[in-house]
């Protein structure tokens, strides 16, 4: 049943509907633990913020699995490029993770990251499919995928008996 898939950490508490942060919704965020999806738009601080909400920050993809698995899991709620936590504000062209976590692994479109017009130093993932990463306006508004941290998935998995 729905209780043994979804561990009660994995619902996102209600105080997410209390939650502001000014001019963003985040009643329809969904969480996969350790992740939130929040499906309406943001620009990439209001997303930061929220993700502060929730006890945690914009996602950080290390990994290849990490950052399929995440994709995947986006794409499957909604097909459209959601904000993670990169961005190449502070010097231009040298991307970093919110979390100040080394940037081991890239999945950039072809052609990206371009600062595209007036420049794009936002990170999103899922352009027109999974992964396929692009570099956007930071106020541009978009869903966003946030990470909780000290959510201890295999400390999770010994609690229920796995
Ligand atoms: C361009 O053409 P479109 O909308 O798929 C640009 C991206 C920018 C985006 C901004 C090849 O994509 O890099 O981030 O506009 N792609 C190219 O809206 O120039
Ligand atoms: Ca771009």
């Amino acid at each position: 049943d729905a209780q043994t898939l979804l561990p009660e950490e994995t619902v996102v508490p209600a105080a997410a509907g209390a939650m502001k942060v000014d001019g963003v919704a985040l009643t329809r965020c969904v969480a996969v633990v350790p992740y939130v999806f929040c499906p309406d738009a943001a620009s990439f601080d209001q997303a930061e913020e929220a993700c502060a909400g929730f006890g945690g920050q914009l996602v950080t993809l290390q990994t290849q699995q990490e950052s399929e698995r995440v994709a995947d899991l986006a794409w499957g709620l909604r097909d459209w490029p959601l904000w993670m936590g990169l961005s190449d504000r502070q010097e231009e062209g040298v991307w970093r993770w919110s979390g100040g976590d080394p940037v081991d692994y890239t999945a950039w479109k072809r052609h990206e990251p371009n600062d595209y017009g007036a420049g794009e130093d936002c990170g999103a993932m899922n352009r027109g499919g999974p992964e396929r990463w692009n570099d956007l306006p930071c106020d541009k508004r978009l869903g966003f995928v946030c990470e909780r941290s000290g959510v201890d998935l295999e400390e999770m998995d010994r609690s229920s008996g796995q």
